[in-house]
């Protein structure tokens, strides 16, 4: 057991475990300095820079996210068989406009049931409410699936511009990070983040755990197996990067986004850019903004 039994409680009643020691602040720094090595790379392998499911192109990622520590703290909340099926890259660059809207990861992903996933959002530099931490509502996970509008505001960096319907980021309680620490939450937990008003960069990876036994509504996804064993065969098995970007690695992304669940019923990846660029916004799953690292 690696979570506490005060942790699993505060789990079950607020659907948040706010501050937990992953890495030391020292090695979460210095990953995040790769950062701007990972954008070079989509461009020159991509050609542009991709946030999603970044795991299947990056080494380092897939190492740290698959490190023992968390993948105990997931195996405390999962169980003993454990799928690894996003890790995002969440950047606000200095002085940013950018915000998450107040939002449910569960509207657009047909992953069931929700108690099958738990998220884990991992601070790269120090996470503060001056640079726009993650803010989240203790006790939302236990309202299920709550109404969303999607409105495409022009810096809410959600795909479809989604916002849940009468809710405030300001209601919601910030979740300072030092660098190299983590968040974890449920996937019903109502969150958003807030602008970057600082001179300093605010980066972070959330992480997406799911045990084999969760099902995705309607279509075939894949994920990657990272503990124990998947007797359900409800996801096609991804398989790590073996370096930076390496050839497989990129084919397999590539497949892997003309296909995102993040798409929703939007018609694919082109069904939601074709809507993104009817309300004059950038293609989705893509940071037209360096994180300038
Ligand atoms: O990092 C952020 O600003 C938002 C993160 C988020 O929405 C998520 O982890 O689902």
């Amino acid at each position: 057991m690696s979570l506490s039994d005060e942790q699993l409680v505060l789990y079950e009643r607020d659907g948040i475990i706010p501050q937990l020691s992953f890495i030391s602040r020292e090695e979460a720094l210095a990953l995040a300095s790769r950062h701007g090595d990972f954008e070079h790379a989509c461009i020159e392998h991509l050609g542009e820079i991709h946030w999603f499911k970044t795991y299947l192109l990056s080494r380092w990622i897939f190492e740290l996210v698959t490190r023992p520590l968390i993948l105990d703290y997931m195996e405390d909340l999962l169980g003993p068989n454990l799928l690894l099926w996003g890790v995002d890259m969440f950047y606000k660059p200095p002085h940013s406009e950018r915000f998450t809207a107040m939002h449910q990861d569960s509207t657009y992903w047909g992953l069931e049931p929700a108690d099958g996933l738990v998220n884990a959002w991992i601070a790269l530099t120090p996470s503060t409410v001056a640079n726009g931490c993650l803010r989240l509502l203790p006790c939302s996970h236990q309202r299920g699936q709550v109404d969303h509008t999607n409105e495409f505001e022009k810096n809410n960096v959600l795909v479809h511009g989604q916002s849940a319907a009468g809710y405030d980021l300001e209601e919601a309680s910030p979740v300072e990070l030092e660098a190299g620490q983590m968040t974890i939450f449920h996937l019903h937990t109502v969150h958003g983040s807030g602008k970057n008003t600082t001179a300093q960069l605010r980066l972070g990876l959330a992480v997406r755990y799911i045990r084999p036994e969760v099902r995705q509504v309607g279509r075939r996804d894949s994920a990657l197996l990272v503990r124990g064993e998947d007797k359900c065969g409800n996801f096609d098995h991804e398989l790590a990067p073996a370096r930076e970007f390496d050839k497989r690695a990129v084919e397999q992304f590539t497949a892997a986004m003309a296909r995102p669940s993040g798409a929703g019923n939007s018609g694919g990846i082109d069904g939601l850019d074709k809507q993104r660029a009817d309300a004059g916004h950038g293609r989705a799953f893509h940071n037209v903004e360096s994180s300038g690292v």
